[in-house]
């Protein structure tokens, strides 16, 4: 009995410890995400960490720049953070899914009366960076020997107090530059918010990231898609059907108003306002065009 009791205790199942960005811009995404993934961790967003109740993950606050280090050290099993803080760091973790937000780019910016020449502008000037890793991997590749000074915030006032003559870091509106009158040169990363996981990850545990996967790869397909309804005369049915890819092919159903019919299709969010446009010229009424929760392709 005892035995039994002792064994069924160590056979914890299995989960996946997660480490998203305690506050800042990635958390509110992070969360939605999961969210839209259905994993309920509304017990606690607020503590260190937490437990979803309806998933086997459990969720670690933690600042952006630690993720990759407690991933790779298999503290945390899988992280969400940003591709520039993955490759500046260099940890030995793998990088799977872009997540779709946290866009931006690293970029190089000059003061906004300079001539950029290319490259070669920047030999033997100062740059200023949170990204020495990054900046000094995109000399290299350019044969440019720069001074780098690493500073770790409001990287963009080094032009203006003389610390540097030009920068390197994040840009997403382009706002922070132009307002401390700097234009981007060079794009050195795109980078986006992606899922990054440790190594040495058990076989449960690399089910559980596959479901999570799908899940989160369902969530990403339906953002890109929409699901558009119409009605067609049937005189011109087979034009319309020919500028709607669908799924498989486009539903249709006849409606009681003879020589008409309903057709129910999906679009890829960006061929939408093109294929819009053809479909009334062909006659199509009555579009409806509704946001997808998921999609299981
Ligand atoms: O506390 P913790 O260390 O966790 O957070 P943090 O302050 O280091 O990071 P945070 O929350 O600012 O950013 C987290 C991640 O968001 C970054 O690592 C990027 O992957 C991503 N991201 C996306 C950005 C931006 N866009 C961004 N625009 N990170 C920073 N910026 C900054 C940039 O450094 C510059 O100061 O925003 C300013 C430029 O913005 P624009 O819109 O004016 O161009
Ligand atoms: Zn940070």
């Amino acid at each position: 009995m005892q035995d039994k009791e002792l064994k069924s205790g160590s056979e914890k199942p299995a989960k996946l410890r997660l480490a998203i960005q305690k506050s800042g811009r990635l958390y509110d995404d992070s969360i939605r995400l999961l969210k839209e993934c259905g994993i309920d961790i509304s017990n606690g967003v607020n503590k260190l960490k937490t437990e979803a109740s309806n998933f086997p993950i459990e969720l670690y606050f933690l600042r952006d720049d630690d993720i990759p280090q407690y991933v790779e050290d298999g503290v945390a099993d899988i992280g969400f953070v940003g591709e520039n803080v993955v490759y500046e760091k260099k940890k030995k973790v793998i990088v799977g899914e872009k997540l779709g937000f946290g866009k931006c780019r690293l970029c190089i910016a000059i003061r906004k009366g300079e001539t950029y020449t290319g490259p070669t502008f920047l030999d033997k000037t100062r740059i200023a960076t949170s990204y020495p890793v990054l900046v000094e991997a995109f000399l290299q590749k350019n044969q440019i020997t720069a001074e780098i000074h690493e500073i770790s915030g409001s990287v963009e006032i080094a032009p203006g107090i003389g610390l540097a003559d030009s920068i390197c870091d994040l840009v997403s509106s382009g706002s922070t530059l132009f307002m401390n009158g700097l234009k981007e040169v060079e794009t050195i990363l795109e980078s986006q918010c992606v899922l990054i996981q440790n190594r040495n990850l058990s076989e449960e545990q690399i089910q559980i990231l596959n479901r999570l996967i799908f899940r989160i790869q369902s969530v990403k397909k339906a953002k890109n898609n929409k699901y558009i309804l119409l009605n067609a005369p049937n005189n011109n049915l087979e034009k319309i059907i020919s500028l709607l890819p669908g799924m498989k092919s486009p539903t249709v159903l006849p409606l009681a108003q003879e020589g008409w019919s309903s057709v129910h299709s999906v679009l890829k969010e960006n061929e939408f306002w093109d294929i819009i446009e053809q479909l009334k010229e062909s006659g199509a009424e009555g579009i409806l065009v509704i946001p997808i929760e998921k999609m299981i392709v």
